[in-house]
């Protein structure tokens, strides 16, 4: 599986976020989750045939006409209306967790990153689907900016919005983290990402259930388990209706 190559993490426009960081490549944390990445993917690739391979990509003619929005639509977070009300011109995905770097990275930033754009299908558990052109930057390039420390085994996706007081939250594993179509979009339709789908930054995991795709985001955590998150299944549906935490399709 080829991952981040070091030549990417140093040439263009991402050398200018890691300005501030010396010797990254040959920073043994950059090898060290590449190298992780790939034993585990080589290991998981024995035991569930099928993690690794790609979901399929659709053409510009299949796209849906509308792609609808579902669960929360405009979260009602005082902090997440300040930023939407100023374009999030002072919204920062903060990185934490167990990262060797933490990040704080602008929209600008996030564009300025190499990106991948997808045509795929989204798969409500409800009952729907919708075909939808994503854009975005891919999550192993970001947690090889943070650099993962050894322990890290899950990646949590906090958002801004709640239902009844309850915070939106979700995580996958390192194999769906580091998969290529795993994508962080700011783009849908070759339209900024909307509001109601997800802004300023929603989780694309194709291989899985719409509910694991979380929108608005606020926060990306790397974590050694989840029994100490919120409710301890790993998002806020598995918590609350019992939903699988692994849903892959
Ligand atoms: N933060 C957040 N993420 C979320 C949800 C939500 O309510 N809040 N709903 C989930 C569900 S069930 C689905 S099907 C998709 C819907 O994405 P869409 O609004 O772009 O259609 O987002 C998922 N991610
Ligand atoms: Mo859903």
């Amino acid at each position: 599986m080829t991952l981040v190559s070091r030549r990417t993490l140093m040439t263009g426009s991402a050398g200018l976020l890691l300005a501030g960081c010396d010797r990254i490549n040959s920073s043994p944390s950059v090898t060290h989750t590449l190298d992780l990445a790939e034993g585990l993917a080589y290991r998981t690739q024995r035991l569930i045939v099928g993690r690794e391979a790609l979901a399929p990509e659709y053409g510009v003619g299949d796209l849906s006409p509308v792609f609808r929005s579902n669960g929360n639509a405009l979260p009602r977070s005082p902090i997440w209306q300040g930023l939407a009300a100023s374009g999030f011109r002072d919204w920062r995905l903060r990185v934490d967790g167990l990262v060797r770097r933490r990040l704080a990275l602008s929209h600008g930033q996030l564009r300025a990153l190499p990106r991948r754009t997808q045509i795929t299908r989204h798969d409500c558990v409800e009952g729907w689907s919708a075909i939808g052109q994503w854009t975005g930057v891919q999550l192993s390039l970001v947690l090889a900016l943070a650099g993962l420390a050894r322990d890290a085994r899950y990646i949590v996706f906090h958002c801004f919005d709640d239902f009844s007081g309850t915070p939106y939250y979700e995580s996958i594993d390192l194999v769906d983290a580091f998969h290529p179509q795993t994508i962080l979009a700011y783009g849908l339709n070759g339209k900024p990402l909307p509001i109601q789908n997800g802004a300023p930054l929603r989780l694309r995991v194709e291989r899985q259930l719409g509910y694991k795709h979380a929108k608005f985001l606020d926060r990306i955590e790397a974590v050694a388990s989840l029994k100490d998150i919120a409710g301890g299944k790993g998002g806020f549906w598995e918590d609350v209706t019992g939903y699988e935490w692994y849903a892959g399709i």
